[in-house]
C-alpha cells in the first residue's frame, strides 16, 4: 500500500476540526499518488467517474456549501466548475450530465490540483474564524462526503483496470482481504430494538430519527459467505437455475451473462479476479466481493436462508457476535432504502444528499476494505441499486429462527401453530409431564374434582356386571392407562381377561404400573406400549388370537372435540377388532356449579395444572413465560355442553417460545381444554358415528357420571 495513505488516516485521529479537515484532504491526495494523469480522465462507465472529477467536486462541495455561503468576500477559483463539478444538486442549477464527466480533459489534473490548493487555503481561514455550528456540521458533512469519495475512487480505478487488458496494479501492495473460516449462525432474540444513529457524534441525515422497531428472533452468520461457498453455489448451477433468483435478476443474469461475480475470470481450470493488486488469484477462504443484490439473494435462496433486514443487522454488529463488520465488504440486506418514520431532510441544498434517492435502491450495511477508517459505524446506510456490483460488496447470511422449528419435534411444532392462531389454542394433552400427571392426581385428590371418586365408586359397583360381558382368554387394552387404578377394578371382577396392554406415553408411568400389576397379577401377561394412543399404534402379537376389549375410563373421552372423538373411536375400533367390546367412562351434564367447582378448587390445584403447561414449554421450549401475568380461567360453555378451561392474560404482553415471538393483549385468552359433559343418549349418538353401539351403561348418583359398554355396531 502507499505509505503516504496512512500517515495521513493517523492524522484523522487529531482533535481539531481544521486537523481533520487536513488529514482528510490529504488522504484524498495520497490515494491519487499512484496514478498517472491519463488514468484520472477516463469515465469507465456511467456510474463511475474520473479520478480526476473526484479530486475537483469533492473541493467543489466545500467551496459551494461553506465559502461561497459564508465568507462574503470570497473569490470562485473559477465560475464555470459549478457546472462541472456539481455532482446531482437540482436546486444549484444545470451540470454536466453525469456520463460524460470522461470528457473533460480540461481542466487539467493541474489546474484541479490547484483548485483543491485554493480551497484549502480559505477553508483554513474560515475554520480559524468561524467555529460556529453551522460550520462545524458542514464541515462534518463535507469530510464524510470527501471520504466516501475517497471509497468511490477507489472502486472507479478498480473499475477502469479491470477492463484494462493490461490489468495493471493500482498498488502491487495493496492487501487481500484475509482468509478465515465459514460463518457460523448466532441466534439473537430480536424483540423491541432501537434502530438508527443517536444525537451525538456526526452520522448521515438518512440514520436518523433513531426509532424503535419489533424484531421476531433470527440467526445471523458471524462471517461473510466465502469464495468457496461460492464456488459451491457455481457448481450447483447457481448461475444457471432460474429457481433461484428474482424475475429481475435472473433477466439480468441472461442478458449480460453473468456466470461469477465481477472481477472474476476463468483461467483454465481456476478462477482468478482482479483486485487492486492485479490479477490474483481467488483465495478459497476469503470473503466473496463485487456482487450484486440478485446474486446475493439467489445465494440466500440456494442456501436455504435469506439476507438480514438492516435492522437485524445493526442489532447484531452492535450484540459483539459478528466479525467482519466494517473491514471486508459491504453486505447487503433485504430492506429497500427508504425513510426511516419522521425522517426530514434539510430544506436547504444539502438536503438532496441522500432523501431524494430513496426509491428503487437496497441498503448495504457495515463498510470494506476501502472504506477510510472511521468512516463507517453501525447505524450506517450504505445503498445501490440491486444490479451494481463495482462496490466491494458481499453478503452475510441470515434465517428465521421458526423456519427451523424441529418439525419432529411435535410438541413445538403445536405450540407455534396454536400461538399463532386468532384464538391461541393448545392440545390438553401438553399438560401430562411428569409434574402434570402428579397435579391430575392432586386434583383426583380434591374435594370438588368429584369424577374419579365418582367414576372409581361406580365401577365398584357394577364391575360384576361389566365383567358378565368380557369372554374368557380377552385381552384388556386400556387408552391412556397412567397408574392403571381402576384397571384392577376390572382385572378383579374378570379373571377371564388374560393380557393386559397398558398404552401410555409416558414410560415412567408404564414402568412403575407394570410393576405393581406384575406383583399383584402374577398369571396376568402383560405387554405394555408406549404410545401416543391419539396416533396409530399396532397392537403386540400377544394380543393377535384374543378378543381385545378396549378399556377408556375417567372421561377422558370428553377431552377431545365431537369430531376427534369419533375419529379416535374409529380407529380404536380398527385397532382392536369387529368383535371387540369397549368399557368407556363419560362425566354427564349437571348444574353447573358443581362444574365450576371441580375445576375451580379452592386450593388452586387446577390452576397449577393448567398453569403448569406454560412452566411446561419454558423447560422444553426455551420459553419466557412469566406464570403470575396469566390467569386460570375455568367456565361451563352451555352452548357446547363443556367445560372449558383458559389462561388469561393480565397484561399486554410478549412471549417468546420454541423461538417464535407471541403477543398476547390484556385480557387474551389461550385455551387449553375442553371437558365436554354428556347425557346417555348423546353419548350414544356420538359412538355411533364411530360405528359402536351402546350395550350397557351405568349411571352413578349425583353427581352423574357414566360407565358404558361398546360393541361394534352391526352395521359397520
Ligand atoms: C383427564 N380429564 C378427563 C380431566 C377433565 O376433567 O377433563 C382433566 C382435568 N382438567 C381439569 N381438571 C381435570
Amino acid at each position: 500500500m502507499n505509505p503516504e495513505i496512512e500517515p495521513a488516516l493517523s492524522e484523522a485521529a487529531c482533535e481539531s476540526l481544521q486537523d481533520r479537515y487536513l488529514a482528510v484532504r490529504a488522504r484524498t491526495l495520497a490515494l491519487v499518488a499512484p496514478l498517472d494523469a491519463e488514468d484520472m480522465v477516463v469515465q469507465s462507465m456511467p456510474d463511475a467517474s474520473p479520478g480526476k472529477w473526484h479530486l475537483a467536486h469533492t473541493t467543489w462541495f466545500f467551496e459551494t456549501f461553506l465559502l461561497s455561503a459564508l465568507l462574503p468576500d470570497y473569490p470562485l477559483f473559477n465560475p464555470q466548475f459549478g457546472y462541472l463539478f456539481n455532482s446531482y444538486y437540482e436546486a444549484l442549477g444545470p451540470r454536466q450530465p453525469r456520463p460524460q464527466r470522461g470528457l473533460l480533459t480540461r481542466p487539467t489534473l493541474t489546474q484541479v490540483l490547484d483548485y483543491r490548493s485554493h480551497v484549502d487555503e480559505y477553508m483554513t481561514e474560515l475554520l480559524q474564524s468561524d467555529q460556529s455550528g453551522t460550520v462545524t456540521e458542514l464541515v462534518e458533512l463535507g469530510l464524510a462526503h470527501e471520504e466516501q469519495h475517497q471509497e468511490l475512487l477507489l472502486m472507479d480505478i478498480l473499475h477502469l483496470f479491470g477492463m484494462s487488458r493490461l490489468k495493471p496494479a493500482y498498488d502491487e501492495d495493496w492487501p487481500g482481504n484475509a482468509p478465515g473460516r465459514r460463518g457460523h449462525f448466532k441466534r439473537l432474540a430480536g424483540g423491541k430494538v432501537e434502530l438508527g444513529a443517536a444525537t451525538d457524534g456526526f452520522a448521515f441525515d438518512n440514520e436518523t430519527p433513531r426509532h424503535s422497531v419489533w424484531l421476531q428472533p433470527f440467526e445471523i452468520s458471524d462471517r461473510l459467505v466465502t469464495n468457496d461457498e461460492w464456488l459451491t453455489f457455481m457448481a450447483d448451477g447457481g448461475y444457471s437455475r432460474a429457481e433461484y433468483w428474482l424475475s429481475d435478476g435472473w433477466t439480468l443474469v441472461q442478458n449480460e451473462g453473468w456466470q461469477a461475480p465481477l472481477y472474476w475470470e476463468r483461467a483454465g481450470q481456476h478462477w482468478q479476479q482482479m483486485t487492486l493488486a492485479g490479477m490474483r488469484p481467488i483465495e478459497p477462504d476469503a470473503p466473496v466481493t463485487h456482487l450484486s443484490y440478485y446474486e446475493a439473494a439467489a445465494f440466500a435462496h440456494w442456501a436455504d436462508a435469506r439476507l438480514p433486514t438492516e435492522a437485524e443487522w445493526e442489532l447484531a454488529a452492535c450484540s459483539g457476535d459478528l466479525e467482519q463488520i466494517d473491514d471486508v465488504a459491504w453486505q447487503w440486506t433485504q430492506s429497500a432504502y427508504s425513510a426511516y418514520p419522521g425522517f426530514r431532510p434539510s430544506s436547504s441544498a444539502v438536503g438532496e444528499y441522500n432523501g431524494k434517492f430513496m426509491v428503487s435502491q437496497m441498503v448495504l450495511r457495515g463498510g470494506a476494505s476501502i472504506t477510510p477508517p472511521g468512516h463507517a459505524r453501525p447505524t450506517y446506510r450504505n445503498f445501490f441499486r440491486p444490479e451494481q456490483r463495482w462496490m466491494f460488496s458481499g453478503l452475510r447470511l441470515a434465517r428465521d429462527v421458526g423456519a427451523h422449528v424441529d418439525q419432529n419435534n411435535a410438541f413445538a411444532a403445536d405450540v407455534v401453530a396454536g400461538l399463532s392462531a386468532r384464538e391461541k389454542n393448545l392440545s390438553p394433552k401438553y399438560f401430562y409431564d411428569a409434574v402434570g400427571s402428579d397435579l391430575f392426581e392432586a386434583i383426583c385428590d380434591t374435594p370438588e374434582y368429584y369424577l374419579t371418586r365418582t367414576e372409581t365408586a361406580l365401577l365398584e359397583s357394577v364391575a360384576r356386571e361389566v365383567a358378565a360381558d368380557i369372554p374368557a382368554n380377552a385381552a384388556l387394552v386400556e387408552f391412556g392407562s397412567g397408574a392403571s387404578h381402576k384397571t384392577r377394578l376390572v382385572l378383579d371382577a374378570a379373571p377371564q381377561i388374560k393380557l393386559y396392554v397398558p398404552i401410555d406415553i409416558s414410560e415412567d408411568a408404564l414402568a412403575g404400573a407394570i410393576t405393581r400389576m406384575n406383583k399383584n397379577y402374577p398369571r396376568l401377561t402383560i405387554a405394555p406400549l408406549a404410545e401416543d394412543f391419539t396416533r396409530a399404534i399396532e397392537l403386540p402379537d400377544a394380543a393377535h388370537d384374543c378378543r381385545k376389549i378396549g378399556f377408556f375410563p375417567g372421561s377422558t373421552i370428553g377431552n377431545f372435540s365431537p369430531q376427534e372423538a369419533v375419529t379416535l373411536l374409529r380407529s380404536v375400533r380398527r385397532l382392536l377388532g369387529e368383535d371387540a367390546l369397549m368399557i368407556i367412562g363419560a362425566d354427564l351434564a349437571k348444574d353447573e356449579a358443581t362444574l365450576h367447582q371441580a375445576y375451580n378448587d379452592r386450593q388452586g390445584v387446577t390452576a397449577r395444572f393448567n398453569k403448569n403447561l406454560l412452566r411446561r414449554i419454558n423447560t422444553e421450549l426455551n420459553g419466557d413465560f412469566d406464570l403470575d401475568a396469566f390467569d386460570h380461567l375455568a367456565l361451563w360453555n352451555e352452548r357446547h355442553s363443556r367445560m372449558e378451561m383458559h389462561l388469561v392474560s393480565r397484561i399486554d404482553q410478549i412471549v417468546n417460545a420454541a423461538g417464535h415471538t407471541f403477543a398476547f393483549r390484556a385480557g387474551e385468552r389461550l385455551h387449553t381444554e375442553n371437558s365436554y359433559k354428556f347425557t346417555p343418549t348423546s353419548f350414544a349418538d356420538l359412538v355411533a358415528q364411530a360405528g359402536w353401539s351402546v350395550v350397557h351403561h351405568w349411571v352413578s348418583d349425583e353427581p352423574r357420571f357414566a360407565i358404558f359398554t361398546l360393541k361394534v355396531s352391526a352395521a359397520h
